[in-house]
């Protein structure tokens, strides 16, 4: 394998909705490339970047995997990411080590829920890309409609650089719009290809969609419009260095048409990915030295600067830490220092990743991604380089938003499920396990349901260990609606010593996300000083534990405004169940009530189901915000409490014969309904008496 240097690479990731076809297309990719010797299938389980057996079960990306092409002497690195919402993140990673995007697009659907995250991702990065019209051999798939969505939500400058030949199952090639030749495949897998003259019945369709293309591409530049008005065209050479530039500076993002399981237009797609996208020789990213942001350029020969955009948790090789040199070049069998832990660190053998396999390599160069395994310290977003170097802003994960509680199946796997978990949230930043402070049961927290069973699918396979789920938990809070004095007073005399406390507080609301405060308003000495945190702390904690049902208490404030002490008799601990016992008495005339989560629901699915869908939303207790349609599709966007969503991954599935999909994320908290308490309580507390029961 040739080493190669910023200006032969090109780091591609594919990113886009679930089923878009990224995996398919990249298995064309290496195989049209000659990297693999057969076309690997998704339905078969034989690509090269779905490898986990997960994947292959399950017939989706669940993490970003890394492979390479060469392709007319340049290594196009792709890393195909997950389209599923629940693993998004993981496409967010890699588009931050990648040079360009193709934003892969169902040609039947157009853009949906996760396309439009991933564009936001790339719009963030600064990134150029291309849109991938894949799966052009199905039926109902169509250029104009899916045109119609992308025009309708990302602008105009997305536009074809190709016209497709022949529609649904008789899509056989495409014209490139800027040689105005036609490319013609055979439709069996092989990707054999006829270039020739431009079918007359397509010559007006192509001419046409060349002319919208020159005129797009003099729009984005001053001196080519001048050029364009006064020839009333451009030349060849001016087409294709603006369209280029164009690409680069993000002013025009080109379609490309393609069926990645028919393996037609995809050798076109890589020429085009050479002659648009930049190299990493072309762009800067950005840097953190000395506190400011500075830019790094991929030059092999300045000092060394790594980062590292994930981690994989491989029970046998232990960590392996997936990177990107953004400048300099490492060396295996070196020793290099960890700016962010700063720590030294030592590189055993560096190696290029075709899917599972790994490719040793004695060197990597500036823009070029590999992997090292058993580093010591170094984590997710962590920066390889001399001290006075520089490290990269690090990506920020979302937190989770639903938890199951998980318990080993056999007595004695705790330990090693803790350990387990330790390292797949090395792997995974997205994943938290914790213990629920009230139950004490082990939770586990994700992005989603579909995440936490691939989750607990990981722990079986890789490391052994067999967990039962409990149904999800929501985490309800508590709060209180009126204002109100209070007081506690802790005595007890018992022989020698006594103890004595005694706190007067006020109780009042504040409002939603303040979560709790804490006043001295002390006047005098009533309480002495040193005993005042003791009050908070009793208070903390008691809020902790809950008043109604067990639940956190939040969004109050708490003024201490008076109190007695004794001389002999008064402690820490005493004013602590002063203060436990002066919350205790202002909750039950604070009227305390239940707070719920409230999620912000996208749902996407075919026009057809939108009213049924609707409904269905409206009878979670679901308030709609708005409807969109955009080519035959609608995005239905309503906030709905949590607890009203834990079923409805089966339902929208069923409900839509699997052609709907919804994302969900946590927006704020809301006041349960009073008729619906009642039972929320008494169903945590029968738990909480339970586990305090099997404590015992
Ligand atoms: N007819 C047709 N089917 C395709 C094409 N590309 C992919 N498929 C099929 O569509 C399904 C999804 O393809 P994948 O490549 O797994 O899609 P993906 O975008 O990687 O999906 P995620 O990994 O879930 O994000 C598979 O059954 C593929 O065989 C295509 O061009 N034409
Ligand atoms: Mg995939």
């Amino acid at each position: 394998m040739k080493v190669h240097d910023a200006t032969t690479i090109r780091n591609v990731a594919l990113v886009g909705h679930s089923g878009a076809g990224k995996t398919q297309l990249a298995s064309a990719m290496l195989f049209d490339a000659g990297m693999v010797n057969r076309l690997g299938r998704v339905d078969d389980g034989t690509t090269v970047t779905d490898f986990d057996e997960e994947e292959i079960a399950r017939k989706h990306t669940l993490a970003s995997s890394l492979a390479f092409a060469e392709w007319n002497k340049t290594k196009i690195n792709l890393i195909d990411t997950p389209g599923f919402g629940n693993f998004l993140a993981d496409a967010h990673a890699a588009l931050r080590v990648a040079d360009g995007a193709l934003v892969v697009v169902d040609a039947v659907s157009g853009v949906e829920v996760q396309t439009e995250k991933v564009w936001e991702f790339c719009d963030e990065l600064e990134l150029p890309r291309f849109v991938v019209l894949n799966r052009f051999d199905r039926e109902r798939a169509s250029l104009s409609r899916s045109l119609e969505s992308l025009h309708s939500v990302f602008g105009r400058t997305v536009i074809p650089i190709q016209y497709p030949l022949g529609e649904e199952k008789a899509f056989r090639g495409v014209v490139d719009l800027l040689s105005m030749k036609a490319f013609m495949f055979e439709p069996d897998g092989s990707g054999k290809l006829t270039q020739g003259e431009i079918p007359a019945d397509a010559a007006d369709g192509a001419n046409a969609a060349r002319e919208a293309l020159v005129e797009m591409v003099a729009e984005a530049d001053d001196s080519l419009m001048e050029k364009f008005f006064e020839a009333g065209s451009l030349t060849q050479e001016e087409l294709v260095a603006g369209l280029r530039g164009a690409v680069i500076a993000r002013k025009v993002f080109p379609l490309l048409c393609t069926s990645s399981t028919l393996n037609v237009g995809i050798q076109a797609l890589l020429d085009g990915i050479l002659a648009y996208l930049p190299s990493p020789g072309e762009r800067s990213v950005k840097g953190i030295k000395g506190g400011s942001e500075v830019p790094v350029a991929a030059s092999d020969r300045d000092p060394y600067a790594v980062l590292i955009w994930k981690t994989v948790a491989d029970p046998f090789a232990g960590r392996i830490s997936m990177f990107r040199v953004m400048s300099g070049t490492i060396r295996s069998d070196s020793t290099v220092y960890n700016l962010t832990k700063e720590a030294p660190e030592r590189l055993g053998h560096l190696m290029l990743l075709q899917g599972k396999t790994q490719v040793e390599v004695p060197e990597i160069k500036a823009g070029d991604l590999g992997a090292v395994a058993k580093l010591k310290e170094t984590l997710t977003n962590d920066a390889l380089a001399d001290k006075g170097g520089v490290t990269f802003p690090p990506l920020k994960f979302p937190e989770p938003v639903l938890s199951y509680a998980i318990e080993p199946k056999s007595r004695g796997d705790e330990d090693k499920i803790s350990s387990s978990l330790q390292r797949l949230q090395e792997e995974d930043p997205t994943i938290r396990s914790s213990r629920d402070p009230q139950t004490k049961e082990l939770l586990l927290s994700g992005q989603g349901q579909l995440h936490i069973e691939v989750t607990v699918a990981k722990l079986k396979r890789r490391f052994g260990v067999e967990v039962n789920l409990k149904p999800p938990r929501i985490p309800y809070r508590e709060t209180i609606t009126a204002s109100t004095e209070a007081h506690g007073r802790h005595k007890k005399q018992t022989g020698g010593h006594g103890q004595f406390g005694d706190c007067k507080i006020t109780m009042e609301p504040l409002p939603r996300g303040a979560d709790f405060e804490f006043v001295d308003d002390i006047f005098g000495g009533s309480i002495p000083r040193q005993f005042i945190p003791a009050v908070e702390k009793g208070i903390q904690d008691a809020r902790l534990r809950g008043y109604l049902a067990g639940y956190p208490v939040v969004d109050f404030r708490v003024t201490l405004i008076d109190g007695q002490f004794h001389a002999v008799d008064s402690n820490e601990l005493s004013f602590k169940l002063a203060g436990s016992l002066a919350f205790k008495d202002g909750m039950s005339r604070a009227r305390p009530t239940l707070l719920e989560p409230i999620m912000n629901v996208e749902v996407f699915a075919p026009s057809d189901f939108a009213g049924d869908l609707m409904g269905d939303l409206n009878g979670r207790r679901g308030r709609i915000g708005g409807m969109d349609t955009r080519g035959g599709m609608t995005v239905i966007k309503a906030q709905v409490p949590m607890a009203e969503m834990l079923t409805y991954e089966q339902q929208l599935t069923s409900a839509t014969g699997g052609r709907g999909s919804y994302h969900m994320e946590y927006s704020h908290y809301e006041e349960v309904p009073s008729h619906l308490q009642a039972k929320i309580i008494a169903a945590a507390r029968a738990e909480k008496g339970q586990a305090a029961e099997e404590e015992e």
